[in-house]
């Protein structure tokens, strides 16, 4: 290939490419933290794909110093024979060419997908630089590209010895593109562990190597989504011990389900499609709640556990206290709703729904304790759901009556713009009495809450209906929940956590976050709950005060303000310890206060579902490992 055919190509390449670097958000979602994190995992995703055909053992992922990443595997090697289409060679052709996957090297080049399905070639838009390094027929080839533009053709820079093929990819995201370029290595984690679960006996290892935070994690599990299922339920008490599995392919769509029940009220199942987390569910979601559905109530039925005059179970009865994990593959995934994240592949329900009615049906047959555990949990279920029902139905014909009666406790704001307006939710009554006292009337309403809230992780829903403050916040909130939620109907737009700054006030925000998230998690998902942070020291000297709000900066306040006999240093134990005043300036007031807005990332769904499980559930030891373990999580409540 001449000098000229090379340039002539690169320009219309160049187009492409163009495109991506000035809308980096229609590639990859964003261009904050979660878009940088995804460059990585699109790359793996890559790799994970050669693991699937079954030529790749292992990945590493690597953060160095400068953030930058390198990603290895131990594949074929992309192949490097010219590209008839393109004129260039297909390793080049994966980098410089917009949707360049499944169109070359045989059928199913994509299996795992990525984010929107983009490819290499958008990471490599997006990196100031981008080296890939291909081990193949003994030799190794190199290329470099920046911003997207091919610094020299493929070149061979040596020879390897043995089996020792491959691929590696190391990039710089570009400083221009995003906003930040810190890699979290505790998010690069949740979601390689997530990868490693879903691909039964791929080793991956991440690497942090930057210097003063070195630390490895080798994700390995033999045992595949049945391991994914039993991590979950850690820290809960499994109804039985055995992991029911079914796995096959029907129609071109391979199956995989996993589950187990635990001895809680909730649902913590979740779906993947091509190893990515289908958050609002779809076709293989249907499929498998209609395959259980069915099967529990022909069993029941068979063996005499409901009578004949029993209503049938629901699939919410039998699902209570559920972990499952449904993981599918399938060649053209179409993705419909609103945001395009709902599978419609028809096929896959009945895929889903056959292989998992018959394989169920003989776990069944064969354990008959276990069956009969489950479906006697789920009668209890069924029986707490009606009294529930019927509660529910009183406190909405109640609220349907007395629509403005809002709780006794709470002191309301003038103002009846919700934009305007935040409430607190403040632990104990008498920090409630300062609050309420230094409080700005016109936008701020207080709800003070006595002592502990109900954990709702323990407690069927009929219980909690009753409980006076989850009533109260409810009320208060205007939203409605479940499936009466209404966030048109929200009365503040900011709710605001106000606890202790100790261990105990941190159970506290953590169990009304907990109801939150379960009871009205569209409130979280879009950002209207926020933790207020009271400050854990006053520094007093020659009449002047400062607050920190953590050791780091009682430290460097002290150093300012020079260490002698004239400071007053004061550690606050409680909000109560403050009078209105000081409360008002340090946590309340708008333009001097902390606050911490509570996130939630669908991505990582399942590990926000933990950290409740963990910290709320009933084992002990779970627990105190993961607050060890979590200690940042437990000092900031950073979610
Ligand atoms: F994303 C990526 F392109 F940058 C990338 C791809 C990154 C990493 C770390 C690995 C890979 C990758 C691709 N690993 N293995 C492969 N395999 C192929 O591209 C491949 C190899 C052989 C054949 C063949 O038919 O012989 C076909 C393909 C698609």
């Amino acid at each position: 290939m001449s000098e000229q055919e090379y340039g002539g190509d690169q320009i219309q390449i160049l187009k492409g490419l163009e495109a991506v670097r000035k809308r980096p958000g229609m590639y990859i979602g964003s261009t904050s933290s979660r878009g940088l994190h995804h460059l990585v995992y699109e790359i793996v995703d890559n790799a994970v794909d050669e693991a699937l055909a079954g030529f790749c053992s292992h990945i590493v992922v690597e953060v160095n110093d400068g953030e930058i990443i390198t990603v290895s595997d131990n594949g074929r090697g992309i192949p490097v024979d010219i590209n008839h289409d393109a004129g260039k060679p297909a390793v080049e052709v994966v980098f410089t060419v917009l949707h360049a996957g499944g169109k070359f090297g045989g059928g199913g080049y994509k299996v795992s997908g990525g984010l929107h399905g983009v490819g290499a070639s958008v990471v490599n838009a997006l990196s100031e630089w981008l080296e890939v390094q291909v081990r193949r027929d003994g030799k190794i080839f190199q290329q470099r590209y920046e911003r997207g533009n091919t610094m020299y053709p493929l070149k061979e820079v040596g020879t390897y010895e043995g089996e020792n093929t491959g691929t590696t990819v190391t990039f710089k995201p570009d400083g221009e593109i995003f906003e930040d370029t810190i890699y979290d290595y505790d998010v690069l984690k949740v979601r390689l562990r997530e990868t490693a679960f879903l691909t039964r006996n791929l080793k991956i290892t991440l690497r942090d190597k930057r210097e003063g935070h070195e630390k490895e994690d080798i994700f390995h599990y033999e045992g595949g989504i049945k391991e994914f299922v039993e991590y979950l339920n850690r820290g809960k008490e499994p109804l039985y011990s055995s992991i029911i599995y079914c796995e096959g392919i029907k129609d071109g769509v391979q199956v995989e389900v996993a589950m187990q029940h635990n001895d809680s009220y909730n649902d913590s199942s979740y779906s993947f499609v091509n190893n990515i987390i289908t958050p609002e569910g779809g076709t293989h979601v249907a499929g498998f709640r209609s395959a259980i559905t069915k099967t529990f109530n022909n069993y029941a039925r068979e063996n005499k556990i409901l009578k004949d005059t029993d209503p049938q179970l629901t699939g919410d009865d039998i699902r209570e206290g559920l972990t499952a994990i449904i993981s599918i593959k399938i060649g053209e995934p179409q993705f419909e709703g609103q945001t395009k994240q709902k599978l419609g592949n028809s096929e896959a329900r009945g895929a889903v729904d056959n292989i998992v009615s018959e394989q169920l049906t003989y776990f069944l047959e064969q354990n008959p304790q276990v069956a009969k555990s489950i479906c006697e949990k789920s009668l209890l279920a069924q029986r707490a759901r009606d009294a529930a029902r019927k509660a529910r139905d009183l406190t909405r014909r109640k609220t349907a009556l007395e629509s403005t009666s809002l709780p006794g406790k709470l002191a309301d704001c003038s103002d009846k713009n919700p934009e305007n307006c935040e409430i607190f939710i403040v632990e104990g009554d008498s920090a409630g009495g300062s609050a309420k006292t230094a409080r700005s009337r016109a936008t701020q309403a207080i709800l003070p809450l006595r002592g502990k809230i109900l954990n709702v992780e323990k407690a069927r829903e009929d219980r909690i209906y009753g409980n006076a403050e989850i009533k109260a916040m409810i009320t208060a909130f205007g939203t409605g929940i479940l499936d009466d939620f209404d966030i048109s109907k929200l009365r503040y737009h900011k709710i605001i956590i106000m606890t202790d700054a100790d261990v105990d006030g941190a159970h506290i925000a953590t169990l009304m976050l907990t109801f939150l998230y379960r009871f009205m998690p569209e409130l979280i998902r879009q950002g209207y709950v926020y933790l207020a942070m009271p400050p854990l020291y006053k520094i007093e000297r020659n009449r002047k005060i400062w607050y920190a709000y953590s050791d780091e900066q009682l430290n460097k306040i002290m150093t300012e303000i020079g260490r002698d006999g004239n400071n007053k240093v004061q550690r606050y134990k409680g909000l109560g310890e403050m009078d209105a005043d000081q409360l008002w300036e340090t946590t309340m007031d708008p333009k001097s206060r902390v606050l911490k807005r509570v996130q939630m990332d669908d991505d990582d769904l399942s590990e926000v579902d933990k950290v409740f499980s963990t910290l709320m559930g009933d084992k002990v030891e779970p627990r105190r490992e993961f607050i060890e373990e979590n200690a940042k999580y437990v000092q900031n409540l950073d979610i």
